[in-house]
């Protein structure tokens, strides 16, 4: 019978995805997930809003919710922030404490750039909320996928089979906000984030992302 391997880490990690509608990132969480089992490390993938019962429901309301359009920039803060509170609670902090590591598609700097940048809600409350809903959880490393406005534009209309949800509604000057908000947070704060180019092909990404956490955790 084959031996089971197994390298357990005493403390998980969390490690986000940020960046524009379809810059990749879900593509490279599910790349990143596969090289980290191989290697013998148990991953847990997940998102925002969602990866809960509540935040999946609260994800609908804020994407395809037929009151979507009468949301207020700080109800729609609110959301966000109730379904990573419970994310954090429910999966989270017990799957870090089970020595996995955590991979989220979307984290609070979602918030910080769509909420704080796009929508202009003002810094204090969104670092007020934010710190609230995490509580003592915060990325060990944020990866950025960064494509120009219109390439992220493209591969939404590309892909879509459905009716586009409320954000992918959004103009052009909209995604431009995106975009600047994230470089300029990661300048901000170099030692947690990592910028890619997200242009580049999948497997060039995936394996520039592997090497980068194999490395940077010592995997
Ligand atoms: N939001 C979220 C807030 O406003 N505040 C918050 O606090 C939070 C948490 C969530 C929405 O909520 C907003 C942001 C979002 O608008 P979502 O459906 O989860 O909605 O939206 P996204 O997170 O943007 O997810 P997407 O599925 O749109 O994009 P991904 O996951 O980044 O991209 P992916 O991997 O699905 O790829 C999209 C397409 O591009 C192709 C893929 O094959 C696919 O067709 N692609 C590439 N093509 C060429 N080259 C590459 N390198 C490619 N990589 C992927």
């Amino acid at each position: 019978m084959a031996e089971e391997t197994s390298n357990f880490l005493k403390k998980g990690l969390m490690i986000t995805f940020e960046g524009c509608e379809g810059c990749g990132k879900t593509t490279q969480i599910h790349r990143l997930e596969t090289h980290i089992e191989d290697a013998g490390y148990h991953a847990f993938v997940t998102r925002e809003p969602g990866g809960t019962e509540v935040g999946e429901e609260i994800r609908h309301l804020l994407k395809f919710g037929h009151q979507g359009d009468k949301l207020f920039p700080e109800t729609e803060l609110l959301l966000f922030a109730a379904a990573r509170a419970q994310l954090v609670r429910e999966i989270i902090v017990p799957e870090i404490e089970d020595g996995r590591i955590i991979l989220c598609d979307r984290f609070l700097d979602s918030t910080t750039v769509y909420q704080g940048v796009a929508r202009q809600v003002s810094d204090d409350p969104i670092q007020a909320i934010n710190a609230f809903a995490v509580g003592d959880i915060m990325p060990d490393l944020t990866f950025i996928l960064d494509v120009p406005a219109d390439v992220s534009m493209q591969r939404v209309a590309d892909r879509h089979a459905g009716p586009p949800d409320r954000f992918e509604r959004e103009n052009i000057e909209f995604y431009k906000k995106i975009r600047e908000g994230y470089l300029l947070l990661a300048e901000s704060m170099p030692e947690r984030f990592h910028i890619m180019d997200g242009t580049q092909d999948k497997k060039l990404i995936e394996d520039e992302i592997w090497g980068y956490v194999k490395e940077r955790f010592e995997l």
